[in-house]
């Protein structure tokens, strides 16, 4: 009830991170593009199969002047999977402990996200993805985040081709082609976010767009990673090309993320061999959920940031370089451009990473070594652990009360006015 939600609202404040003077309000007024790149992690940046880069045009944005990236950005998702990274990323809200926090909430729920607060500071705002409107409850969801738009399957006449599908959905260079049309007629400023989904499990792909040879781990859920994901590359230096053409580049940020891990830890032998190790410890595991967050923007003061950080960390961090403050929001994240930001990454099951230590899978390790430690032997490293653990554990604890309570109902960030789903209707008109 609304007591609860004071205790947590009092929490955050107590633990909020400053403002980052250089970057704050640097991009205010310009276009948001979110792409969201499907099972995408950061081993693939960089990353070459007998010589051959996997993701060329990744890696020349990742490494872009104008680019921010984080090297040390973790997926924090749980069984929701991309429906948790969208959750995190649009409202600063972990998913919950089990389920989707989309299929169960998102309906019924209060939020203050993203698209909502940008609707009210004059953007436009769209969904784009060539999946069912239904699926992880996106339809439902999108409405009460308050997305104006949310352009799926209907809204994409090669949807039921064939020749164009694979696995989930649409192939992304059809999806992405397709949806630059959509974008380039949305009011201005805009906020949008484009999810792909070729690059997804089992990552099969057909013959004529496959650019790269299979790894050789002999895991065949594995070895194909690397074609859908060169695959995914090539998709998005086709839609940067539109982007450049249009004039949309010149005047918008993109922002890449990965939703999560491509690879599970179930694969343990192939991961050894794609890192090139003779086993895959717990340290190995925990660095393998990093996925890439990269910013760009024209003129953006870039470079590799390696702050310790995660989903959860996005909302802050794209509305801070918007000029829009989150102090006011109940929301778990922190600017990843922070000047005094705590590096704490939870994850969804209570371990965690932080820039000292982490604690991955029951084991202990300094995180810039690897060395792993036994807390119980080292009463300094201990304090600092048992201090993390608990607040990992308020943070995702409070987080799933704000979800499960349904508390921001009883809650209104000053300029901010409620969502009304009614106002939003996402049906492809006829004709
Ligand atoms: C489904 C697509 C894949 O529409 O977003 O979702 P995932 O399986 O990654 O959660
Ligand atoms: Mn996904």
């Amino acid at each position: 009830d609304a007591q609860d939600l004071n205790k947590i609202k009092n929490y955050l404040k107590d633990n909020q991170a400053l403002q980052n003077a250089a970057y704050f309000g640097k991009e205010k007024g310009k276009n948001v593009i979110m792409f969201h790149l499907e099972s995408f992690q950061q081993f693939l940046i960089d990353y070459k199969v007998d010589g051959v880069e996997v993701t060329p045009n990744l890696n020349k944005f990742y490494h872009d002047q104008n680019t921010l990236s984080f090297d040390n950005f973790y997926n924090q998702v749980g069984q929701g999977k991309t429906a948790d990274a969208e959750m995190m990323l649009e409202t600063g809200l972990f998913g919950t402990a089990s389920g989707s926090a989309m299929v169960n909430y998102g309906t019924s729920n209060t939020y203050q996200a993203v698209p909502a607060i940008l609707d009210q500071q004059g953007y436009t705002t769209a969904a784009l993805h060539g999946d069912v409107a239904s699926f992880w409850n996106r339809d439902n969801t999108y409405k009460s985040w308050g997305y104006d738009y949310f352009f799926s399957k209907p809204y994409f006449k090669n949807a039921d081709n064939a020749n164009y599908n694979i696995g989930y959905g649409m192939k992304d260079k059809i999806f992405l082609k397709d949806s630059a049309k959509y974008l380039e007629q949305l009011p201005q400023p805009f906020y949008s976010k484009i999810i792909t989904v070729t690059n997804h499990y089992p990552y099969d792909l057909d013959k004529q767009n496959i650019s790269i040879a299979k790894t050789k781990t002999s895991d065949k859920t594995v070895d194909g990673y690397v074609q859908t994901a060169r695959y995914l590359d090539q998709s998005f230096a086709e839609f940067l090309n539109w982007m450049k053409k249009s004039g949309l580049y010149d005047n918008s940020v993109i922002a890449l993320y990965g939703d999560h891990y491509g690879i599970s830890e179930n694969h343990k032998a192939a991961i050894a061999k794609l890192t090139g190790k003779k086993s895959t410890t717990n340290f190995d595991l925990a660095n393998w959920q990093k996925v890439p967050f990269m910013v760009h923007a024209p003129g953006l003061k870039g470079g590799v940031n390696h702050t310790y950080g995660g989903e959860i960390d996005v909302m802050p961090t794209i509305l801070h370089l918007l000029g829009k403050s989150t102090q006011d929001n109940i929301q778990f994240g922190q600017d990843l451009l922070s000047p005094n930001r705590r590096q704490i990454v939870p994850f969804r099951n209570g371990d965690w990473v932080s820039a000292e230590y982490m604690k991955y899978g029951g084991d202990y390790y300094v995180t810039t070594t690897g060395t792993k430690i036994k807390p119980k032997e080292d009463p300094r490293a201990k304090e600092i652990i048992d201090q993390t653990q608990s607040y990992v554990d308020k943070m995702l604890t409070y987080s799933d009360d704000v979800q499960t309570g349904d508390l921001l109902r009883f809650y209104k960030p000053k300029d901010f006015k409620k969502v009304n789903i009614k106002d939003y209707s996402y049906q492809r008109a006829k004709g």
